[in-house]
């Protein structure tokens, strides 16, 4: 990206940003949830569009002026319609967890009873924990993933909604690397009377390329961010059916947030954009072709991840055969350049902010253009650099086998 008027009016902000250009091209990106946004993406989110108010939705505003933020809001809309099969959408939550709780606003009083994925077996923050406003709010019974296969088990998730009768059913994980049964939930919910929310922030660029299942012509209400596998601009969106609209727009706005960012809505139609082309269909695939090698290649090499594989972006890896601990593997792979982030694993004896578990994933990296015999290094990478911890020659001859990899593979946008 070019920048004409930042070096010379704010310096400090401005080599802050060539830093971290530099940090992301020379380093890899593991991290399940990060991925890099295309020049056109950028160019929206860097727009005048930033400079406008506009409370409201197109057609009903609080504000004049909204010719053309109008526009650009029904594009966004319409796109997102399009790629997810949808029949009401909001694009204006911030992120994806004000999304969720706009969701729980339209749909719960607070302290209704709600069935969600325990965070330590792969779920979210704001799908119940105790330390969130999720959890404080509303009456959270988790649910959990088979301590033997690593898979949710469907049977105890119906026992526990037949025990508890909840009002809702919450079905999506931000640490998971399964197929969520979607139809199976939808049955259950309907067996005791309580709505579906399925959360897709993490998988749903490759459902809108119709690599995984969609949930949103089944479930009443789902919501993504736009910032993962969708590659968007850092939001979130509501996909409802018709006869939720009205009450997920309201809890949205004016119950949640204040005026839109419509800069960011831009960017979102861009993206979306982006999305209904062939080419993403063909990105969506080779994401999980490449997480799928990656898998093989860490079981091939001694490390346990849960569940034995994945079916989509990411997977999570058990370090403690390998003497170290999440925050430990981390520190390490920060030390080659290689990010990744530390997760917890089901049942896990250690706490979440010195969990088991580290979670990788290829979104970013295939956004670079690496193929499946590309996963083979990444990997190896990975297991010298953990074998080598203690060896600052070693790990400095990774770091910079990792960057000459890395600048091999131009990142879009920069
Ligand atoms: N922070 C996101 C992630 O890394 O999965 C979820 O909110």
């Amino acid at each position: 990206m070019d920048y004409n008027y930042l070096p010379q009016i704010d310096s400090d902000i401005f080599q802050a940003i060539k830093n971290e250009e530099k940090r992301q091209s020379e380093g890899m990106e593991l991290i399940a949830s990060e991925n890099y946004v295309s020049a056109p993406v950028l160019e929206a989110m860097a727009s005048v569009l930033n400079n406008k108010y506009s409370e409201g939705y197109p057609g009903h505003r609080y504000y004049g002026g909204q010719e053309f933020t109008d526009v650009v809001e029904s594009i966004a809309i319409e796109r997102a319609k399009k790629l997810f099969n949808a029949e009401h959408v909001n694009v204006q939550p911030l992120s994806g967890s004000p999304a969720n709780a706009a969701v729980y606003f339209a749909f719960l009083k607070p302290g209704d009873k709600v069935l969600g994925l325990k965070l330590d077996h792969g779920g979210h923050l704001s799908h119940g924990h105790p330390i969130n406003f999720s959890g404080m709010l509303y009456n959270f019974v988790q649910y959990e993933v088979n301590p033997e296969t690593g898979y949710i088990d469907m049977e105890k998730v119906r026992e526990i909604a037949l025990r508890e009768k909840p009002k809702m059913i919450v079905a999506g994980f931000s640490a998971y690397s399964r197929e969520i049964e979607w139809e199976k939930f939808k049955e259950i919910a309907d067996e005791v009377g309580a709505f579906t929310f399925a959360d897709i922030a993490h998988p749903a660029g490759l459902i809108a390329a119709g690599e995984l299942k969609n949930p949103v012509p089944i479930f009443d209400v789902v919501t993504t961010t736009t910032h993962k596998t969708l590659r968007g601009p850092r939001g979130a969106m509501i996909m409802c059916k018709e006869r939720f609209a009205k009450q997920v727009d309201r809890a949205v706005f004016p119950g949640l947030q204040g005026g839109p960012h419509e800069h960011i809505i831009a960017a979102k139609a861009v993206a979306f954009g982006e999305n209904l082309k062939p080419e993403f269909k063909e990105y969506a695939k080779q994401v999980i072709k490449n997480a799928k090698a990656m898998a093989n290649e860490f079981t091939n090499l001694g490390f346990r991840i849960i569940s034995g594989g994945t079916d989509n972006h990411l997977m999570v890896v058990d370090m403690t055969n390998k003497g170290v601990s999440g925050k430990e593997a981390e520190v390490i792979l920060d030390k080659v350049g290689i990010s990744v982030s530390r997760s917890t694993i089901p049942n896990d004896p250690n706490p979440p902010m010195n969990p088991s578990g580290v979670r990788f994933g290829t979104p970013a990296i295939t956004t670079r253009g690496t193929k499946e015999e590309d996963m083979k290094k990444i990997v190896g990478w990975i297991s010298d650099a953990i074998e080598a911890r203690n060896d600052d020659t070693k790990l400095a001859q990774i770091k910079n086998e990792v960057k000459e990899f890395c600048l091999g593979f131009p990142i879009p946008g920069i």
